[in-house]
């Protein structure tokens, strides 16, 4: 097989497939986004394969064990106190009735069980609940994930010694956008976070958000951020913006759904070794932009009907989905 590559212009930004770079441009990455869409995919394409088996999907399934009540603003979000959403407070999930639903996602195949609070930062007390989650759902033989807010040092090294696989936590957006979507906490506040989870020795998912009537720039901001982190994050979930009624954000323009598959394959060439999730937005997008999201490097989705609040495609239109494109599920 012969490989495209620098010389003849195929592969922009001096990028060889099988290269992990940690010293990502912005202009590197910006050449990557005005690429012809064809030679953009197939670069991704390219890359995708000389490190996962293009039809494997990595199958995760989310759980709110806390909904709604959280104090943080974030724009995009229904379960902040600050926007009527109609999303009803609850209390911490008790372990039991987490683990039920830890089974039922093994049962219908994932392999990854993430669980989701709706807090600024956890509480000392909540932590060991979480805890002893993380531990009844690792004995299933699942993958643990969760994703609490901020955490201090000492709270990332305790979730990894419960045994904790990855901790979610989403730089969402470019710094320069950052501020228009929260105002509750730093962009450094995000980047101390996942410094800790990464010291502590668990393994990083982190992506962000497309959609909120972020510029080109930003979204180019935003992938150059994530692929400078000094260690790519293990998976990099990209949001599409769900508008829910009530946040700020609803009636935020429509993107062009190609932007949102530039933004697939740029995380794809820049992080050549994640995982990257195509994550929120699916039930709203048809079979054929999944595709074409399968196509641009993605390889990992949430499975399951609903998301923490909002809808996720049914576990049967997802088999048949997976059944008519020949992907299968990644061990
Ligand atoms: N409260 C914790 C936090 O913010 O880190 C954890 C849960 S929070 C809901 C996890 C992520 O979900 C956010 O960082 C954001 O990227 C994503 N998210 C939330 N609402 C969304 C929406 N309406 N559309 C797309 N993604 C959304
Ligand atoms: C991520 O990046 N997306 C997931 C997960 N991490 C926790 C959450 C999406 C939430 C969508 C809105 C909702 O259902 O409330
Ligand atoms: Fe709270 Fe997380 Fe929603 Fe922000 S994204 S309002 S921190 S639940």
């Amino acid at each position: 097989m012969t490989i495209e590559t620098a010389e003849n212009g195929r592969f922009s930004g001096g990028m060889l497939p099988g290269a992990v770079r940690h010293d990502w441009t912005r202009a590197e990455v910006a050449a990557l986004f005005t690429l012809p869409f064809p030679d953009l995919l197939y670069q991704a394409q390219t890359v995708h394969r000389a490190f996962f088996d293009p039809c494997e999907v990595q199958v995760s399934t989310l759980l709110s064990i806390k909904t709604g009540g959280c104090p943080e603003d974030c724009a995009y979000c229904p379960q902040s106190a600050k926007y009527d959403t109609g999303v009803t407070a609850e209390k911490l999930m008790n372990v039991d009735a987490v683990l039920e639903a830890a089974r039922a996602a093994k049962a219908a195949g994932a392999r990854r069980f993430c669980m989701g609070a709706a807090w600024r930062e956890p509480k000392d007390r909540d932590l060991d609940k979480v805890c002893t989650m993380i531990e009844g759902v690792r004995a299933l033989g699942l993958e643990t994930c969760v994703t609490l807010g901020m955490l201090t040092r000492v709270q990332a090294q305790r979730l990894k010694r419960a045994g904790l696989d990855y901790y979610n936590h989403n730089l969402d957006t470019s710094p320069e956008f950052y501020g228009n979507i929260i105002t509750t906490r730093t962009y450094q506040d995000r980047l101390d976070t996942l410094a800790y989870v990464r010291d502590a020795g668990i393994h990083v998912c982190c992506g962000g958000i497309v959609g909120m009537g972020e510029s080109a720039e930003d979204r180019i901001g935003m992938i150059a951020t994530l692929a400078s982190l000094p260690v790519h994050p293990e998976s990099v979930p990209i949001n599409m913006l769900v508008q829910v009624a009530g946040t700020p954000l609803a009636g935020a323009g429509v993107l062009d759904p190609f932007d949102f598959v530039r933004t697939v394959a740029a995380a794809r060439i820049a992080m050549p070794r994640s995982l990257v999730r195509l994550s929120a937005g699916r039930e709203d997008m048809r079979d054929e932009m999944q595709a074409l999201c399968f196509l641009a490097g993605a390889n990992s989705i949430f499975y399951g009907p609903k998301l923490l609040t909002t809808p996720n495609p049914a576990a049967d239109r997802d088999r048949q989905l997976m059944d008519r494109l020949g992907l299968r599920p990644m061990e």
